[in-house]
């Protein structure tokens, strides 16, 4: 059978199974020096230096005709979406709905909510814009999985530790086969990626498995050719 070579074993492909790739919140807000990653004090090129790697493996995903999903996380106008705890929580200098350098501060429709140009979905790919961490919570993602028969899901994108996790999470207890793709992910602390991607193989992949970008697209290529 097909496969990906990843950790903590082989992360098989079945002929008939349907793989999405979903790409977490790569957006100016969480990327770029001025939005709300850099207001919580953190340094934002840990998170751009992955861009280049996402955007290989999203033109290798796209080449391969898989469903591309793409998540930004942000709040209605009005901020009625977002719960008080989340508004106090952070004391950074900016807090969400702030006039930030790029608009207000994570809210829908504001530039600094736009994920960055190198990755913008192009037609036929899905955004999803959500509340919270969770891509799951609040959003018709899963509708959208299932619309598709997708069963494995290929996840990238920032922070490793909070959306990414928090969404594999979700997803595996929904029973999608996860695969965090190692170096297309990033977290401002490097110490909790390095975490996140132990937390996920343990235990003999408790939560999924993990593989380099070039195993994925190594892999693809094979299960492809099937
Ligand atoms: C955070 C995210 N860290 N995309 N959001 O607030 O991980």
């Amino acid at each position: 059978m097909p496969s990906i070579a990843a950790q903590p074993y082989e992360y098989e492909l079945p002929i008939e199974s349907e793989i999405a790739l979903i790409v977490i919140d790569m957006q100016r807000d969480f990327l770029e020096p001025g939005g709300f990653g850099e207001a919580l004090g953190n340094d934002v090129e840990l998170a751009t230096a992955i861009v280049p790697t996402v955007k290989r493996l999203l033109e290798g995903c796209r080449a391969m005709n898989l469903s591309i999903f793409h998540t930004q996380e942000g709040h209605r106008s009005d901020l009625s979406d977002c719960p008080q705890s989340k508004l106090k929580r952070g004391r950074g200098n900016l807090a969400i709905g702030d006039p930030g350098k790029f608009g207000r501060i994570l809210v829908l429709g504001e530039p600094g909510n736009e994920i960055i140009p190198e990755l913008a979905p192009i037609p036929g790919e899905v955004l999803i814009p959500k509340p919270g961490k969770g891509a799951f919570y609040s959003t018709d993602l899963e509708v959208q999985l299932i619309a598709r028969n997708v069963t494995h899901l290929l996840i990238a994108g920032v922070t490793t530790e909070v959306c990414v996790q928090t969404t594999m999470r979700e997803a595996n207890d929904r029973g999608y086969e996860c695969l965090l793709v190692e170096d297309a992910t990033a977290s401002y602390f490097p110490e909790f990626k390095q975490a996140t991607l132990e937390m996920v193989r343990a235990q003999s992949g408790i939560v999924g498995w993990t593989a380099t970008t070039d195993q994925v697209l190594e892999g693809l290529r094979s299960w492809k050719e099937n």
